[in-house]
């Protein structure tokens, strides 16, 4: 295979899904070396199989909302492969919510769960519904219309959705409730569930706390043990950034920025465990904004800006695809950042990553750096078929050792000379498995 050909032949095929092609691209550019090293992958068109989703489901959600008005949004679902276990994957409700988003997510997500170690396939799904300034009755009224249509795509050894941006326990309480009552079962469907009702301690805080457990990783092997004196930004303020600003803080390093999709905000004196939490409430019971914290803290605030011009020395961008550009790749490393970890998916743009790899900083992939979500949702559903309670010591311990796992299976594949390429080895590690694993199975 030609990566430049593979990728042009999908453009052809499926045009105006940028973000799509721009997961592929990166994908199959990196595993091409490898790939052609197997000619039996050529000979089933594995890459074709890999590339374009097992199914992709749509449908219209209709809902009425607090002014009697009768609202029609979208919904997806996209199983993406299923070689190495059920689809699994978040919902991600936001207005920007397209065919080509999820697909990008769901194209990585494969890859992510690969590199697990746990049984997993690769799904995502989503809406254009969007949340903000939604009453809670109006919430709860479209995640029941939602899930009305998704349950019959769905279940505990098919397809096993859990939270994104826009989706977090509330939203996946309310979606589990009209799954149990359509589906007449009570087995765990979705992931990031209440703890009452069969969710996981840690779910909340994987994908945060993951991601420093991978940078902890990579900075070990450069003989860092801990983060103080570390200077921290952070993107986004929701449930990655905010769990991984709380794990940052426990190692002893400064955040000083946190965003959202108005602006960032910079405070020099560092957020600290009291406006951290005040972050907590902020968002998750007055769901405000981030300004909100500059009036309170009396700290700079940049409408519309993203903080990757403050000086730090480590960035973890935590909000959104393609957040990061070149540009800003440049600005963090002349500032004398060393690392950077992606607790988003696909944040940093094609620039920004050629950008880090030139200049051989530490860069973790999302795929591999925010895979200790999708990680603790396996360990909850592996809770939930054994019908057992794990305590948080215990998932905790699991997910470092997952993310430890991650980071020397990258190490393992990326190694050139005395650098890492994380995406490589990221790609090539998660590749190999399902490739393995659909060739095992036939043409199916
Ligand atoms: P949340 O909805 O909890 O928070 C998202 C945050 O990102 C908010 O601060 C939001 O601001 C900001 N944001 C969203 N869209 C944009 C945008 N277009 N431009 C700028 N800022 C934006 O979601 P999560 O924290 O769960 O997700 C954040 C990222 O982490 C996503 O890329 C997601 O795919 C990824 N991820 C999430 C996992 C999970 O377990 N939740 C697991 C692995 C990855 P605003 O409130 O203004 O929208
Ligand atoms: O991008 C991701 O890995 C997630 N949103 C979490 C998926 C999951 O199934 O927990």
């Amino acid at each position: 295979m030609k990566a430049k050909d593979v990728l042009e032949n999908l453009k052809r095929r499926f045009p105006n899904e940028p973000e799509y092609h721009q997961a592929v691209q990166e994908v199959v550019e990196t595993i091409e070396e490898v790939y052609n090293r197997h000619p039996e992958f050529e000979k089933y068109n594995l890459i074709e199989r890999l590339c374009i989703p097992d199914r992709i489901f749509s449908f219209r959600v209709t809902w009425i909302d607090d002014h009697g008005n009768t609202q029609a949004n979208m919904g997806y679902r996209i199983q993406h492969n299923n070689a190495i276990g059920p689809y699994k994957g978040g919902l991600r409700f936001h207005s920007s919510v397209n065919q080509s988003i999820l697909k990008f997510l769901a194209f990585e997500q494969t890859f992510k769960n690969s590199l697990t170690t746990l049984p997993m396939g690769g799904g995502k799904g989503g809406s254009d519904f969007n949340p903000k300034g939604k009453s809670n009755n109006e919430i709860m009224r479209f995640c029941q219309a939602f899930m009305t249509e998704l349950w019959r795509y769905i279940g505990p050894e098919t397809d096993v959705p859990a939270g994104d941006i826009g989706v977090g326990g509330r939203e996946i309480g309310y979606m589990y409730g009209m799954y149990k009552k359509l589906a007449r079962e009570n087995t765990g469907t979705l992931t990031g569930k209440g703890i009452e009702f069969g969710g996981s301690l840690i779910r909340p805080e994987a994908t945060g706390y993951g991601n420093i457990y991978f940078l902890m990783n990579m900075l070990k092997r450069k003989g860092i043990s801990n983060l103080k004196g570390q200077v921290v930004a952070i993107s986004g303020s929701g449930n990655v950034a905010t769990y991984t600003a709380e794990k940052v803080l426990e190692l002893g390093g400064k955040v000083i920025t946190l965003s959202d999709s108005n602006g960032y905000i910079y405070d020099p004196n560092g957020i600290d465990a009291e406006k951290l939490n005040y972050v907590f409430e902020l968002k998750n019971i007055y769901r405000g904004r981030i300004k909100e914290y500059a009036d309170k803290y009396k700290c700079k605030y940049v409408e519309g800006g993203r903080p990757w011009g403050e000086k730090c020395t480590i960035a973890l961008p935590s909000a959104t695809q393609n957040e990061l550009n070149g540009d800003d790749a440049r600005t963090l490393i002349s500032n004398g950042c060393i690392a950077v970890s992606e607790g988003a998916n696909m944040p940093s743009t094609p620039e920004a990553v050629h950008v880090f790899i030139e200049n051989k900083i530490l860069y973790a992939p999302g795929k591999a750096a925010n895979a200790g979500g999708v990680s603790v949702s396996g360990l909850e559903m592996t809770q939930n078929s054994i019908k057992l309670s794990w305590s948080r010591e215990e998932v905790d311990e699991r997910l470092k050792t997952i993310m430890k796992d991650i980071h020397d299976a990258c190490v393992k594949y990326g190694t050139e000379g005395d650098f890492v390429n994380y995406v490589k080895g990221a790609n090539i590690a998660g590749f190999m498995k399902v490739a393995k694993a659909m060739m095992a199975q036939g043409v199916v």
